[in-house]
Parts: structure tokens; C-alpha cells; sequence
């Protein structure tokens, strides 16, 4: 059975490590938002490419969910103090390295898909792991006191602080899918919507010209990230309301209304199955708290039990 998956970071990335146990990984494709990428230090960080390739292969920081285990900071500290560097965005000393093969493969004219395969295939993922597009598309937070910031410059640099007025995309017009994406997403049997941020990860993902569409024909389940009108990791409550949308799992299954055809929500949230189903998509419910890998597993096979 050939199976896509739309990805973005933390949430995505532990949802994969059950969805591998449920599916033959050799006919899994992972499409990845790359929207939060960001420049520093003159390197080119994808955070949320690392996040499931650390993740899926086995290096994560098991705490954070995001970065290397074992991790050191001897580059942060002495580019802080001693070069005056900023230091708001931390990249350890064992990450720096994937950004120094990606931003190295890059300025020898690869494409971030090429460079992306060469980074999974040194970790041995399963799956074919793709960036969203090649392009560089940039999401940025519009606050209510005026200024234009970076996604991590606002999630990480600000602590999220700053009111949200809008959520843009910059570039995402001109961006074009990466090689593969739509093949994949034609030839799939079932499309799962990773338990991602709706707005600056799905939504962004959604936001290449090109891959809404191709999801209209599609089979396409998702897992709802908000449980009980709360997020579980990350700060979609904070975007939902910029994009009109409302704080629960059916509000984020309405924003995927033109191509949803399966929505999985909480055991907390079974009131709004009813409510989710007149809007389209058949609904299950249960366990979707990832806090076991046999629990994220379980919550796979329901997704895919949807299709
Ligand atoms: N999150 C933080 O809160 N502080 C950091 O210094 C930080 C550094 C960092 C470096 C590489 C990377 O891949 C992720 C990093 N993150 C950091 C996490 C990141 O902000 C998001 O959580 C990812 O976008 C995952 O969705």
C-alpha cells in the first residue's frame, strides 16, 4: 500500500515512528514543511527535515524532540562570546554538522530534495523523505505591533510573545513542488495528514501551488493536534485564531474541508464526532496522546484503518 505523509516537526516526527511499525516503509513517502528553514551563521537550518530524520533515525534529544542527543555547545558558546554572534537560536555542536553538508551540497548547486535523500540515506531511513518544494519559501509571523518576523525568530526568538494579526508565506506563490511530491501523492493508496500545526506546517505544505489539488482526488486522513481544545506540543491555539479558524478538532478538520475524507480525534473530544462527520470526513476516535511508541503505533493503524 503506498503511503504519503504530510510532516511537519515534533508532533509529525513521533507520529512516524508509529506509522513505519504499521506500514512497509519501503512504499512510504514523508513530504516535510520546509517553510521554517532559516539562515544563520551562513547556513541553511531545516528544522523540521532534521527533526524527523534525527527522530526516525535515532538521534534525537529525547527530551526536546527536536536537535541531536548527546548533544554539546562548544561552536554556540564561542560564536556568543567571543564573535558577538546571536546566540537566540541554539545549533549544537553534532547538528551543525547536517547544516554544514546541506549548506555545502546547496552552494555546490544540489537541491535541498537531493541533499535531503543524501542526509536520510547517512541516517538509513526507511521511507523516501521529500522537502515540500526546492524553493525557498518562508513562513512569517505578521504581529500586532507592526513587525514582520521569521516563524523562528517569533517561536524561538520572541518565546512566541508577540499578538499574531497574520500568518504569510513568502515566496510560497512562486514555489513550485519538489521532484516527486505530486507522483507520490497521485499514486498513493491513502494520504496521512501528520498531527501538525494547520497553519504554518500542514497549511504550509498546502500552500505550494500544485498540493492542494492533487489531495482532491486523493484519499486523505488526518490526526487532529488539538485534544480538548488545547495543543499537545507547539502553539497552533496561538495561529488557528489569525487564520478564522477555532481552537479544536473541528475547527482544524473544517480548514482541510475541500479534500478531508477521514478526521482521527481524541477520546476527550468524542462529543465533536457528530458535529465533524456533517462536515464530510468519517471520524474515529481514540487515543491520540503519543506518550508510547505502541500508543502512536495503535494511533497509526487507526488512521489507516479510516482509508
Ligand atoms: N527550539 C527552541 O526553542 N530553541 C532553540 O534554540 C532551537 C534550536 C533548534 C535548532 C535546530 C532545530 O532543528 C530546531 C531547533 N529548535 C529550537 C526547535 C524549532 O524551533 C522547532 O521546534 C522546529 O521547527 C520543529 O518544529
Amino acid at each position: 500500500m503506498n503511503v504519503v505523509a504530510l510532516a511537519g516537526g515534533v508532533g509529525a516526527a513521533r507520529f512516524l515512528t508509529g506509522l513505519v511499525r504499521a506500514v512497509d516503509p519501503s512504499a512510504l513517502t514523508v513530504i516535510a514543511n520546509t517553510g521554517d528553514d532559516l539562515r544563520l551563521h551562513g547556513l541553511h537550518v531545516s528544522p523540521d527535515l532534521d527533526t524527523i530524520t534525527y527522530t526516525l533515525g535515532g538521534g534525537v534529544h529525547p527530551e526536546q524532540g527536536w536537535g541531536r542527543a548527546d548533544e554539546t555547545s562548544t561552536v554556540a558558546t564561542e560564536l556568543a562570546q567571543r564573535y558577538g554572534r546571536p546566540s537566540w537560536f541554539t545549533l549544537g555542536d553534532r547538528d551543525l554538522a547536517t547544516h554544514l553538508v546541506r549548506s555545502e551540497r546547496l552552494a555546490a548547486g544540489a537541491s535541498l530534495s537531493q541533499v535531503t535523500a543524501e542526509i536520510a540515506g547517512a541516517w538509513g531511513l526507511p521511507f523516501v523523505l521529500l522537502p515540500m518544494t526546492d524553493d525557498p519559501v518562508e513562513t512569517r509571523i505578521l504581529t500586532t505591533d507592526g513587525r514582520d518576523l521569521g516563524f523562528q525568530r517569533w517561536w524561538v526568538g520572541e518565546r512566541a510573545a508577540p499578538a499574531v494579526e497574520r500568518v504569510w508565506l513568502a515566496g510560497a506563490e512562486r514555489s513550485r513542488p519538489a521532484a516527486g511530491v505530486l507522483t507520490a501523492i497521485e499514486q498513493a493508496d491513502v494520504v496521512v495528514l501528520c498531527p501538525s500545526n494547520p497553519v504554518v506546517s500542514i497549511g504550509t505544505i498546502l500552500a505550494v501551488p500544485g498540493i492542494r489539488s492533487a489531495l482532491l482526488p486523493a484519499t486523505v486522513v488526518g490526526v487532529s493536534p488539538i485534544v480538548g481544545g488545547r495543543v499537545v506540543r507547539g502553539m497552533a491555539d496561538r495561529l488557528l485564531p489569525a487564520v478564522g479558524a477555532n481552537v479544536n478538532a473541528a475547527g482544524v478538520a473544517r480548514l482541510y474541508a475541500d479534500f478531508l475524507d477521514g478526521w482521527v480525534i481524541d477520546d476527550a473530544d468524542a462529543a465533536l464526532g457528530e458535529q465533524i462527520a456533517a462536515q464530510g470526513p468519517k471520524v474515529a476516535v481514540t487515543d491520540t496522546i503519543m506518550d508510547t511508541v505502541e500508543v502512536t503505533e495503535s494511533l497509526a493503524r487507526t488512521v489507516l484503518g479510516l482509508a
